[in-house]
């Protein structure tokens, strides 16, 4: 990841310019919240595109509204006209009608070759809680615009198993079905392993042929949300720097350990934990 240096009062900086496209999570522990505080603590400059507002505490979704697709558009126009973006993530989209305009607005950028990045998908249809956040039309919208402009996708256990129509249990058919995602839509995938709770969060990446393991220490944390968008924010930080795929997942998956580790507490008046990443670290 880029360095952060120290600079002398009144000089101007420059740094790996990247952009989210996500949700806004009122709480700040996932969401376009996470991504910015993860993007600032490794060094690059993060610019947001934002799908929709939800409000929310870590565990609980109150209420989401989508923002309209013309302005989720217009967002993204209007910072790729103008900024020199070096890689960018798309997070919680929300609506089928979102997905499809995300996919438009990088299309018109993509005939500039001058101006293509990578792009990682983060497929947010489940939330850590369990709880569904994405409208069930978005699916094929993501399959058939979203997936073939990604340059990595990284799904979770259920989301996998949503997108693959099975289910996936243990480390033999968690391998099974990075290798069926990555045939299916011809693109690199990491699947998150996290919720398959052993002593170890191992997340596999299909990617050219190859399978890689990325293992840490599994953290048993009941009540973090934004685990997800941390991890693929920190890699699309990491691809911004001009890291390879496998290096910037290596250190996004060490980076979001921390979070996850050092994570904030505070309890209700009613003896409810709220715990939040901490990505100050
Ligand atoms: O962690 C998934 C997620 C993504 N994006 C937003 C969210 C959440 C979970 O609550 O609020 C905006």
């Amino acid at each position: 990841m880029a360095k952060k240096k120290t600079r002398r009062a009144n000089s101007v900086a420059t740094s790996p310019v990247t952009l989210t496209i996500a949700g806004s999570d009122s709480s700040a522990g996932a969401g376009i919240q996470a991504d910015l505080k993860t993007f600032s603590a490794l060094g690059v400059y993060g610019l947001t595109a934002i799908t929709c507002v939800v409000a929310e505490i870590p565990g609980k979704v109150s209420r989401i509204e989508p923002v309209s697709s013309e302005l989720v558009r217009e967002q993204i126009a209007v910072l790729c006209r103008n900024f020199p973006i070096s890689a960018a993530k798309s997070g919680l989209l929300f609506t089928a009608e979102i997905v499809k305009a995300i996919a438009r607005a990088l299309l018109d950028l993509s005939s500039d070759s001058a101006r293509r990045f990578p792009f990682v998908v983060d497929p947010v249809i489940i939330a850590t809680s369990g709880e569904r956040l994405l409208e069930p039309a978005a699916v094929e919208a993501y399959e058939k615009e979203l997936f073939p402009l990604a340059a990595l996708i990284t799904p979770n256990l259920d989301e996998a198993a949503l997108l693959l129509g099975t289910k996936i249990k243990g480390r033999q058919s968690m391998r099974k079905a990075a290798k069926a995602l990555a045939d299916k839509y011809r693109v690199a995938i990491l699947l998150k392993g996290g919720h398959l709770q052993g002593d170890n969060a191992t997340d596999l990446l299909f990617h050219r042929g190859t399978l890689t393991e990325f293992s840490e220490p599994f953290v048993r944390a009941v009540a973090t949300h934004g685990t997800g968008c941390t991890y693929s924010a920190a890699i699309t930080a990491g691809l911004a720097a001009g890291l390879s795929l496998e290096t910037a997942i290596r250190q996004a998956k060490k980076f979001v350990t921390r979070a996850i580790a050092q994570r904030f507490r505070w309890t209700t008046r009613s003896g409810k934990n709220l715990d939040a990443l901490n990505h100050s670290i």
